[in-house]
């Protein structure tokens, strides 16, 4: 009779084991920020097929861990690159590819005329005013984000 009940003590006690690792498992999951990385006011200037824009928005973390943005891409274009503007010696502004931006915790980085941008090089169609272009942002955790860009004209 005393065998009877241990077994039955092991069968409950495994069975209690079995709930706790599972709502441990599901609590984890809920912890993890879904979408700790957002993009507003995407926009993109004016360009005829062939030529060259740029892509600027605000990146902004919600999350409290940083996250870094590592490519920029587009079906629409022959080159998407991430790029930053700086001051050439000769009072010039340059531009230069940058391979990642790391986006802190609580924190917002603008892209805008002068600063960085997503460079398109290379459009396949004209794109006008009111119209969309869709592209990519790829972050380390976040992963890739699908967008669009409103085509606008600076002011
Ligand atoms: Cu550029």
């Amino acid at each position: 009779m005393r065998k009877h009940i241990c077994l039955k003590w092991i069968f409950l006690l495994s069975i209690i084991a079995l709930i706790d690792a599972g709502s441990k498992a599901q609590a984890q999951s809920n912890t993890v920020p879904k979408k700790q990385i957002t993009i507003n006011n995407a926009w993109i200037r004016p360009s005829v097929k062939d030529g060259n824009t740029a892509i600027y928005f605000t990146i902004s973390n919600t999350g409290d861990k940083p996250d870094t943005l590592i490519d920029a891409q587009s079906n629409r274009a022959e080159i998407v690159e991430v790029h930053e503007s700086y001051q050439m010696p000769n009072d010039r502004i340059g531009m230069r590819q940058v391979k990642s931006i790391v986006i802190n915790p609580k924190s917002k980085i603008e892209f805008k005329p002068g600063g960085y941008h997503v460079m398109v090089l290379g459009v396949y169609k004209d794109y006008k005013i009111g119209d969309e272009f869709n592209f990519v942002l790829v972050f380390k955790r976040a992963g890739k984000l699908k967008l669009q860009a409103a085509v606008k004209d600076l002011n």
